[in-house]
């Protein structure tokens, strides 16, 4: 049975992974908190990210790292940095140092989150980050390959939409993803053969998706769920939000500011309004 480091075990997606994955591999739990109590096959290390003897001692002897610690919303810059910068290059680095063959990290929509919703993009498009926390994510994608170029690493990114039950709103009936389809796509991550560096999108078969996951069915993910059963339900809950938000895919993590005196709205407002790259902007009627 392969042995598998959680980083950042204690959030959200860990707490569903590990009811997922239970029985199928030995998961060795790292957090900076404590997780109890422990399953059958798990143990827990506590670990820091931002320290890399930390990583060091949690990665030895492992077959690989699904890598979730770090800061999983928009924040100020003193916090993403440590987290998500440090933390990410800390942990590509001890993997590497200790021989550990296979890395999965979790990216996360965030990093394409300045994309529209009226466009469908693959997992071949430039990062279009939302946030802080999405250009931390675009920093952990390119870290990973420079590490699959340079040292062979076998490095797999999941752009992950939302793990949930269920869909929490209209914008996660399009990137939602289902507890049992996010540890279907971790294990082919885990898995495949044929992994060098790849980018799929962590999401369900949602009718509503804006994702072209061509590269996650190539590589045999096939998944279960689709947000649609849940949509008229989200749906008439829904109240009308800011025009910004609801334009690009990022939803809220485009306005979302945590710095003092932001850059000029009224430039990024116009965005909004842009029209798709190709189409030729409408003639303004005269009065
Ligand atoms: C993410 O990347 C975050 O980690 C999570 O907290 C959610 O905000 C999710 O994206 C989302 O877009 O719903």
């Amino acid at each position: 049975m392969k042995t598998i480091l959680v980083t950042g075990a204690a959030g959200g997606i860990g707490t569903q992974l590990r009811r997922e994955l239970a029985g199928k591999y030995r998961l060795r739990l790292s957090d900076l908190r404590p997780i109890k109590p422990l399953a059958e096959g798990e143990s827990f290390l506590r670990a820091d990210i931002t320290r890399l003897g930390d990583l060091l001692r949690a990665t030895k002897g492992v077959d690989a790292v699904v890598h979730l610690g770090g800061y999983s919303v928009e924040g100020r810059w003193e916090d993403i940095h440590p987290a998500n910068i440090v933390g990410c290059y800390n942990t590509f680095e001890a993997a590497r140092r200790n021989g550990v063959r296979r890395v999965l990290f979790a990216s996360s929509n965030h990093a394409v989150g300045f994309y529209r919703r009226d466009e469908i993009i693959d997992h071949r498009v430039m990062p279009r980050p939302d946030s802080r926390y999405g250009v931390a994510k675009a920093f952990g994608e390119a870290l990973g390959r420079l590490y699959a170029d340079k040292y062979g690493l076998e490095v797999f990114c999941m752009r992950i939409g939302n793990v949930n039950p269920a869909p929490l709103d209209k914008r996660r009936l399009s990137i939602w993803i289902s507890p049992r389809d996010m540890a279907q796509l971790v294990s082919i991550g885990i898995e495949h053969p044929e992994i060098r560096f790849e980018v799929v999108y962590g999401v369900s078969d949602n009718a509503r998706s804006w994702y072209d996951n061509a590269n996650a069915l190539r590589l045999g993910y096939q998944p279960q769920d689709d947000s649609e059963i849940y949509a008229e339900a989200v749906l008439a809950r829904e109240r009308p939000g800011d025009a910004r938000a609801e334009t690009f895919q990022g939803g809220a993590f485009v306005i979302e500011e945590v710095i003092p005196n932001p850059a000029p709205l009224p430039r990024a407002a116009r965005l909004a309004k842009r029209v798709t790259p190709g189409k030729k902007p409408k003639k303004a009627k005269k009065k």
